[in-house]
C-alpha cells in the first residue's frame, strides 16, 4: 500500500495501473453499505471487480475505513467492509470530519467522484446517480452528485437514475451545470429499472470508442465539468415500468409522512424499494450495474490507448 501526498491509500493493483498509463474504473462504494443487503452487496461488488478484470481494466474500489481513503481494495478488505453494517453515508462534503474521527464510510457518487479525481481516474461507473427529489421545491433537495458533476472532470456510467427522483428537473440541472449526457446505443434518457423515462436522451452515442473520444474532447476544451453516461438496463433485466413505478411512489409517500429527510432519504427509498418488490428490483439493480461495470470498462479501455 502507497499513501500519497493527498492522504489517498491506493491498493498495489491500481497504483500499478495508474502509473503505467493502464486503464481504471473507479466504483463507488454507498452501494455497497446503503445500496443493498448484506451478503448481495458483497456478490455484487465482487462480481462488477471481475467484469472489470475481464474487460481489460482494473476496479478501484473507493471507500473510507478506519479513517483512511481507500483507492481499490484486496478482497479482505472489501469482505470485512460489505459486512461492517455501522458504515456512514459519506458525501463529498462529509469526507474530512469523518476522516478525522477514524470513521468507515460508503462514498456516494459525489465523495467518489472527488476522490477518484485526485488519485487520477477518469472513469467510473455505478447504479445510479443522486438527483433532484420529487417535491424539491418544498424540500430543497438536490443531490451533491449533481453539483459534483459539474465540477469534477469524471464521466460516471449510471443507468440513469430511480424516479425515485424527479427525472426531468435532474436533466435540467446537469444541462445548467453544463455537464454532457450521453445516452449509450438508445435516443431515450433510461429510468433505472426501466429502458425509457418518457424523456429524450440529450446526445446519444453508440460504441465506447466514441464515448472514449468525446470525454477526451470535453477535457481538452477545457470544460472542467464531468460526464453522464447513461447505459439503458438490458431488455432482459428490465422491470416492468408502470408496476416498479407504483412501487417507488408508494415508498416516496411512506418517507414523507415518516418524516424521513436528509441524507436519509435515499437510503430509505433503497430500501423500502428493495423490500416490496421482494428481490426483483435487488436482481434488476445487479444486472444493470454489471452491465455499466462493463461498458465502463470499453470506455477505461478506449481512453488508456487515445494517447
Ligand atoms: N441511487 C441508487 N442507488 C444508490 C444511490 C443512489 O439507485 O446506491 C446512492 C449513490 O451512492 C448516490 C447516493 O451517490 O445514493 C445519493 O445520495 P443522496 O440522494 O443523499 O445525495
Ligand atoms: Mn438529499
Amino acid at each position: 500500500m502507497t499513501t500519497s501526498a493527498a492522504q489517498l491509500v491506493l491498493s498495489p493493483a491500481v497504483a500499478d495501473a495508474l502509473a503505467a498509463g493502464r486503464p481504471v474504473v473507479a466504483l463507488e462504494s454507498t452501494i455497497i453499505t446503503h445500496g443493498m443487503p448484506y451478503p448481495d452487496n458483497l456478490a455484487m461488488a465482487r462480481s462488477v471487480e471481475a467484469i472489470i478484470r475481464e474487460a481489460g481494466a482494473v476496479p478501484a474500489t473507493i471507500a473510507l475505513i478506519a479513517g483512511r481513503f481507500h483507492i481499490g481494495l484486496d478482497d479482505a478488505l472489501l469482505e470485512a467492509f460489505a459486512a461492517d453494517r455501522n458504515a456512514a453515508k459519506a458525501s463529498g462534503r462529509d469526507l474530512a470530519a469523518l476522516a478525522v474521527q477514524g470513521a468507515s464510510a460508503g462514498t456516494t457518487v459525489s465523495a467518489t467522484m472527488l476522490l477518484a479525481a485526485q488519485a487520477g481516474i477518469r472513469v467510473f461507473a455505478t447504479g445510479g446517480i443522486g438527483g433532484v427529489h420529487r417535491g424539491a421545491e418544498n424540500t430543497f433537495d438536490i443531490s451533491a452528485d449533481l453539483t459534483e458533476l459539474g465540477r469534477t472532470p469524471v464521466a460516471v456510467v449510471c443507468a440513469g437514475m430511480k424516479s425515485i427522483l424527479d427525472i426531468p428537473k435532474t436533466l435540467e440541472v446537469l444541462e445548467t451545470q453544463r455537464v454532457p449526457v450521453i445516452v449509450h446505443g438508445s435516443d431515450a434518457f433510461p429510468a433505472f429499472f426501466a429502458r425509457r423515462s418518457g424523456e429524450a436522451a440529450p446526445q446519444r452515442l453508440d460504441d465506447p470508442a466514441a464515448i472514449a473520444a468525446a470525454i477526451t474532447l470535453h477535457a481538452a476544451l477545457g470544460s472542467g465539468t464531468g460526464l453522464l453516461i447513461a447505459n439503458p438496463i438490458p431488455e432482459a433485466d428490465a422491470l416492468d415500468a408502470a408496476a416498479i413505478e407504483q412501487t417507488i411512489a408508494a415508498a416516496v409517500a411512506e418517507a414523507a409522512g415518516r418524516g424521513i429527510a436528509g441524507k436519509e432519504v435515499t437510503p430509505f427509498l433503497l430500501a423500502r424499494i428493495n423490500a416490496l418488490t421482494e428481490g426483483r428490483s435487488l436482481a434488476a439493480n445487479i444486472a444493470l450495474v454489471k452491465n455499466n461495470a462493463r461498458l465502463a470498462a470499453r470506455i477505461a479501455v478506449a481512453l488508456a490507448g487515445r494517447h
